[in-house]
């Protein structure tokens, strides 16, 4: 085994905790400010400056989050790509004078200027993770004005360049002021907590929590500090304490180690147990021998290991797991684009857990906090990447920001036990000395970053061995063998031959997946050519069936993926029955229907009984009689026509079909029910038989 493959087996990948957000801490030693509400916007020419903006009138009223191509990101009709301004006004007393006040942005797009008072608080390239400006040198007592001009234009020095997806811009997540003493846990730390934390040896008696506490002095004398570390039981029981003093010199950030030991903690379990403790991190000010609070952190926190096996695949706390993945593109939706609330992510992630995914590929950019945080409480398994995508540039400006992205997704992240490996990039297609050069750098920084969790990259399209897929600790396939024609043979084989290549490397399915219209009915279905108006919900059904059924013995592969759980955002592609978007989501853009091939997931991944007739949207029905074909994690389905019985189907391999059922024209009721384990289960559909009826549109009207 090479040192890599040694890194990813034998590593005890035993990390905790999700970053709470920061509003979460304590109001005694910080404050903070929500800065979503009221801002103005307009969307400027490329020569606009500060001092250079158009007159009141020409502003929109705006509330954060906003994206100024909620619109025009997902009509296919190319997209505003440009800067924009957005202004607001906030009041500030000096009652925290003697504090340090930062804003914080979780993420603009995709590079942003910010301004206080007329004066440059900062930029940042990269548009996705959160970052944050000290600003208490700008602010003044009273009225406070911030401008910020962000700037989604294609540029060179930073990724994404490539990718097949929208670069929605904007404020587009939400921006807060934190207010903390001036001896506080670090704030400058790539935007993530100041605080880290890694689990050991979890699953023997000998487990210990370590924690890393950076803590920055912006004070004139030096600060004797002491630093509290509980963890806090889901009762909200503080169930251990340990403490660490040191002294700060004034304008110095040190790192403070404290471990626990001998703990025999309740594990995170994925979705099968998703415990997550509190861990406390408090900072106390000692100078005077009088101790005073300074600072407080709280985290979620999970006790997990990890590993992952050439042979085994996933193995989550001692156990073989199957991962059932798909991949979410950021809950983004019509009309607000990546500008979601925390109630849009929860309903994405309720949909995909009633599918039965356990494990999502967070695609192709580092996204919001309340994703991660949900993940961890749901037990979803996170892969989560940057967006190195499809194209490179070899200069060393992009290299540097695709350093720094990665860096703060893996700050950001680091403590959430939901997170199982870190993605460098996907599917780049030049593959020459740069581009391998970038992808050893990312590696070097990943683990520079994070010892614990292993790297990743999807690759796609070249050998299993190719350059590309060698650099990470395991690596991903996209392969669309069913859909895209150029990939030649069956899914199986091309597996089966990457094993063979990549012996003991641990790797997985990263993609797999096939375009659908609900509105596209044909059965049974052709093989449509993908950038074509023409994409039948019963072929992405077929495609998955297909699929799946090569994939779910491969015991092998840590996981599978499936591409995507919902239709993306891609303004550049033309097909299905709309522009704009990708149309291979198991759920379509608006969330309003699942697929056919949704139901064949929760038939293969769940426990609770259910039925599913397919085709139900395929009405009118032109012809007579027809296959009734149903999905269903149980093992015998009764039928009823028009209330006629028909003999019950045995349901083989998680499908009962019907075949010669005779409609009479006009509505013809059908109801499928359990007739094996007495539960309610049921579904039903009517289908409108008309002999004449005309073939479903090709192409939504107006679109
Ligand atoms: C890929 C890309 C993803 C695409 C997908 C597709 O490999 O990673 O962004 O959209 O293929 O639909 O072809």
């Amino acid at each position: 085994m090479t040192l890599r493959q040694n890194f990813v087996a034998l590593a005890a990948i035993v990390t905790a905790i999700g970053l709470a957000p920061l509003s979460q801490a304590s109001a005694e030693t910080r404050q903070v400010q929500n800065l979503d509400k009221t801002w103005q916007f307009i969307q400027a020419a490329a020569s606009a400056n500060l001092t250079a903006l158009p007159d009141a009138m020409s502003w929109q009223d705006v509330t954060l989050p906003f994206t100024y191509n909620a619109r025009d990101g997902s009509k296919g009709g190319g997209y505003y790509r440009g800067p924009a301004w957005y202004k607001t006004t906030f009041a500030f007393t000096d009652d925290r004078a003697s504090h340090r006040t930062y804003i914080e942005f979780d993420g603009a797009a995709t590079v942003a200027d910010v301004w206080i008072n007329g004066v440059s608080a900062g930029r940042h390239v990269g548009g996705y993770a959160r970052f944050r400006f000290d600003i208490t040198n700008l602010l003044k007592t009273g009225t406070n004005t911030v401008s910020v001009r962000t700037s989604n234009a294609r540029t060179d020095k930073a990724p994404p360049i490539g990718g097949d997806f929208t670069v929605f811009g904007g404020l587009y997540r939400n921006v807060r002021l934190v207010t903390t003493s001036n001896v506080h846990f670090d704030m400058m730390d790539a935007g993530g907590p100041g605080v880290y934390f890694t689990a050991d040896k979890v699953l023997s008696k000998a487990a210990q929590l370590t924690s890393v506490a950076r803590i920055s002095n912006d004070a004139n004398a030096a600060a004797k500090v002491e630093v509290r570390i509980s963890l806090v039981d889901a009762e909200g029981k503080s169930v251990r304490k340990e403490v660490a003093d040191t002294t700060v010199n004034p304008g110095a950030t040190v790192p403070v180690t404290v471990i626990m030991k001998a703990l025999a903690p309740h594990l995170w379990d994925g979705v099968r147990d998703p415990y997550l403790y509190t861990v406390r991190a408090e900072l106390i000010d000692e100078t005077n021998g009088k101790p005073t609070p300074l600072d407080e952190v709280d985290q979620s926190f999970g006790f997990r290991d990890i590993r992952l096996d050439g042979a085994k695949g996933l193995i989550l706390n001692g156990r073989e797991t199957r991962l059932h993945g798909v991949a979410l593109f950021h809950s983004s939706r019509p009309d607000k684009g990546l500008a979601v609330s925390d109630a849009d992510i929860d309903q994405d992630l309720q949909i995909l857990r009633e599918m039965g995914a356990n494990g999502l590929r967070l695609v192709h950019f580092q996204h919001p906090p309340h994703t991660y945080d949900q993940a961890d409480r749901l037990g979803f398994l996170l892969w989560t990447e940057i967006p190195v995508n499809g194209i490179i540039d070899p200069g060393q400006d992009f290299s540097t920001n695709a350093q720094q992205q990665l860096r703060e997704l893996i700050r950001q992240n680091y403590n959430h036990p939901s997170v199982m490996v870190w993605g460098l990039g996907n599917e780049i297609y030049k593959s020459d000395a740069d581009s391998n050069r970038l992808l050893d750098q990312l590696q070097a920084e990943a683990h520079a970053d994070d010892a614990t969790r292993p790297t990743v990259y999807a690759n796609c399209c070249s050998a299993p061995d190719a350059p590309h897929a060698r650099h990470t600790d395991t690596i991903g396939f996209n392969i669309y063998n069913g859909w895209y024609p150029e990939q030649k043979g069956t899914m199986g084989d091309w597996i089966d031959n990457a094993r063979a290549i990549v012996k003991d490397k641990p790797f997985a399915i990263s993609e797999y997946g096939a375009g659908a219209s609900v509105l596209q009915q044909e059965d049974p279905p052709a093989q449509p050519t993908p950038a074509s108006y023409w994409h039948p919900e019963q072929y992405q059904a077929l495609f998955h069936e297909t699929s799946w059924r090569q994939l779910r013995d491969k015991t092998y592969l840590w996981g599978t993926f499936v591409w995507a759980g919902f239709d993306v955002a891609s303004d550049g592609r033309h097909e299905g029955d709309r522009d704009g978007i990708n149309d291979k989501g198991l759920v379509t853009y608006d969330r309003s229907t699942r697929k056919d091939a949704y139901y064949w997931y929760q038939a293969n991944w769940t426990d609770k009984p259910m039925i599913h007739i397919t085709s139900a949207r395929f009405s009118p029905r032109p012809t007579s009689p027809i296959t009734v074909k149903i999905y269903s994690n149980l093992d015998k389905v009764a039928l009823t026509v028009n209330g006629v019985k028909l003999p019950d189907a045995p349901v083989i391999d998680h499908i009962a079909k019907w075949t010669g059922v005779a409609l009479t024209p006009g509505d013809n009721a059908v109801v499928a029910s359990d007739a094996s384990s007495g539960s309610t289960a049921q579904d039903r559909v009517t289908w409108t038989f008309s002999p004449t009826s005309e073939p479903a549109p090709t192409k939504l009207q107006g679109q």
